[in-house]
Formats: C-alpha cells, structure tokens, sequence
C-alpha cells in the first residue's frame, strides 16, 4: 500500500528538519580554469566577506549554520588567525566547519607532501596537519578533511609502496593529535593534479589509511573524484557497511572533476546516494556524515549558484527520504524487478518543491530561496561595494 498524504508530509518535514549541508568558503571567491580566470564583482575576496555571504545563503536557507575553511586561503597565518575567525563566526552566526590543511601549493610539494622522497618535507606536511587539527580545536570544528595532491606524472619515477608507508605513519601520527571529538576526514581523488599515479587514488586506499590511522578517521567521498560510469553509490553503500564513511564534497560534472553545481547534470546519481543512506539509516545504522559542498563557480553568480545548491541538495534529499522502503525490500526479495524500479524511479521523478515550500514557509524561511536571493538585492550591494578586484585562488576544487 502507498504511504499516505500525512504520512509523507510528516516523513518530508522530519527528512528536512536533519538536513544540513556546509558551504565552503572557497565557493565565494573568484575561481576558473588553467587556461584563465573571469573576475565577478561580487566575489569575495576576504575572510570577512565570505563568512558574509555564507551568512546570507544560511538567511536565505536556513540549512547552512557551517563554513569550510581552507587554511592557507583563509588562516594565512595559522593559529594566528583564529580570534578574527572566531569574531567573524560570531559577528555573522555562522560557525566554522571542516578544517581543509593546504598540502598542494608550497613549492616544496611539487613532489609531493606526506608521501614526498624527502624527510624534511614530509615532516613540514605533518606540522601542516597538527597545526589544521590545533586550529579545529580551537575553533570548535570537528573535521579535518585530508585531501593530497600526491602522486607522480610518469611510471618508474617514484616507488609507490613507499609512498604507501609514509602516508600510513603520517596519517597514523595526525590521528594521534586528534582530541576525542574530531575526526580526520581522508579524501580520494583518481587523478589530478598528479596524471600516472595519484597516492590515494580511491576509497579502497582510503579506506585502508583510514583503518591504518585509527578510529576517528574515516573517508570523505567527492562526487567528482571518480572514474566516468563509476558506481558511487555501490562504493557509498560499501563505506556504511564498513562503518567508514565520514561526509560528502558535492558537486557535479560530465567529464572530470569539473565542479559543476549539484544535479546539474546527473541528479539521479545524487538521489541514488542519498537513498542508500537513507536505507541504511532506516535500517538502524548509526550515521554521522558531514554533507559539504565543494564546487567552483566559474561562470554563474557565487551567490545564486550556492543557494541553488542547496536547494538542489535539498530537494534530491528530500525525494530519496521519500522512497517507500518497506514496499521496496519486499519488492527487492521477491526479485519484482520492473516493480522496484517503478517504486524507485517513481520516487525520483515526484515534485517534492510544493513539500519544501511548505517546510520552509513552516520554519520561518523564504518558500523560495533563489527568487529571495533576487529580490533582496544582496548581490547588487556586495558587487558596488567589492567591485572586480581581480582576486583567485587555486582553481582546483
Ligand atoms: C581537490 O580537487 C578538492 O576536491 C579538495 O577537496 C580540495 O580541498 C578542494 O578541492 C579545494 O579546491
Ligand atoms: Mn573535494
């Protein structure tokens, strides 16, 4: 029997009241691609001016209460930084969210970080990371998320299985700076920067580091660091059975790692992830994943991009809670094949907006975020009173 009227108004408002996703600062600023870099008016180049923006898509939303910060981008200074960090957060009600170390621009990574050759410069990598974790907890942020762009451009040019071990020691002595609340977030990526072998180069290595580490680290799954035709979902529904899956850097693209907003290309692939969780989370799992957003605006506004992200995020989270589970196990023990998917693809296809409205309208919220944005001429004021200032940061994302 299909679930009734209240009973998907109750299961929608109960999926929307647990959903957070956190937006990275990095998300604000000016960004493009190796071959150039288009400038918007609007875009922020200081810290103080993304938490603003930040502030003003969680206005508008009502799901985004965190930041991700990168620290050479947004902690030049390190440790340094934190009273301006922490005044910011303050000033803006916006608090700090995952920690990312920068172990890809110092010149000295050009062979790498914690798997380099050299002593001295994975000792430095290391440091890198202690500092990340003591300015996480001196922010009050529980995740570092780990990612490196270690690897090498040509076969025969670096030892791999060395480069394993290193990693493992390093990744095991970060663990060991964690306090008893943080988790040590370690991403994946098959390639690039690195274009012969990248030294975590997908959730299998992950996860091995990840268990090699200790307990409080686990795999941060990016949606663009697979293969094409990769099955994320399958390696989501591995990482809850193995008790490993720590968040989520959402984005889309066609080809690589292109950035693209979320569901712009794929949204099916996106509610397929979500369904799994949702699944294991019907079936008592204890979850904590972190749902972070990790794309590149080149060419559309900051602002309207973020808050189409999340309401995207939203809306595909939303459909997925809606999947009548118990229908669908039964349907799947009895092999019902073409049933299944209907049930399946029938949750996908429902216009879940009307639900949202109403959720939004319920919690004090715009019904409709991206026309509010419009509307309240944010964006207008940001871009006369920043103006093209010309201002990047590394383009990878
Ligand atoms: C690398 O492509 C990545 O996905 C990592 O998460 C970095 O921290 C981020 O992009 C920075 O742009
Ligand atoms: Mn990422």
């Amino acid at each position: 029997m299909a679930l009734a009227d209240f009973q998907i108004h109750d299961l929608a408002f109960r999926a929307l009241d647990a959903f957070q996703i956190e937006i990275p600062s990095w998300g604000f600023a000016n960004t493009g691609t190796r071959f150039g870099k288009f400038a918007q008016a609007a875009a922020a180049v200081t810290l103080e001016e993304k938490f603003s923006d930040a502030a003003e898509v969680n206005r508008l939303t009502g799901v985004t209460p965190t930041l991700a910060l990168h620290v050479l981008w947004d902690l030049p200074n390190g440790l340094g930084d934190v009273p301006e960090v922490r005044a910011l957060a303050r000033r803006c009600g916006i608090r700090s969210g995952s920690v990312n170390p920068n172990l890809f621009q110092d010149q000295e990574y050009k062979f790498g970080s914690l798997s380099n050759p050299a002593p001295a410069i994975r000792e430095k990598a290391l440091a890198h990371v202690f500092d990340s974790i003591e300015i996480a907890a001196a922010l009050g942020s529980r995740d570092i998320s780990l990612w490196l762009a270690d690897g090498s451009n040509y076969p025969g040019t670096q030892c791999m299985r060395k480069r394993i071990a290193w990693l493992e020691d390093a990744l095991r002595a970060a663990h060991g700076r964690l306090k008893p609340d943080q988790r040590l977030l370690i991403e994946y990526k098959p390639f690039e920067p690195a274009f012969y072998h990248t030294d975590i180069a997908d959730w299998g290595m992950a996860s091995h580091l990840a268990r090699h580490a200790g307990p409080q680290a686990c795999v941060l799954v990016d949606t663009g660091h697979h293969y094409l035709s990769q099955n994320i979902e399958q390696i989501v529904a591995w990482l809850l059975h193995t008790r490993l899956l720590g968040g989520f850097h959402f984005n889309d693209r066609r080809y690589a790692d292109d950035d693209l907003t979320l569901g712009s290309i794929d949204p099916y692939q996106i509610f397929r992830i979500f369904h799994e969780i949702h699944a294991a989370a019907a079936d008592g799992l204890e979850l904590h994943v972190a749902y972070m957003i990790d794309q590149s605006h080149n060419l559309k506004g900051k602002m309207e991009a973020m808050v189409q992200t999340v309401v995207a995020a939203q809306e595909l989270y939303l459909k997925a809670a809606l999947v009548d589970r118990v229908c669908l196990a039964q349907l799947q023990q009895n092999c019902d094949l073409v049933a299944a998917e209907e049930l399946f693809r029938g949750a996908f296809w429902r216009d879940v907006r009307p639900l949202a409205r109403a959720w939004r309208e319920a919690r004090g919220l715009p019904a409709d975020p991206l026309p509010a944005l419009r509307a309240g001429g944010y964006v207008e004021r940001i871009a006369r009173q920043r103006g093209c200032r010309g201002q990047t940061v590394s383009s990878y994302a």
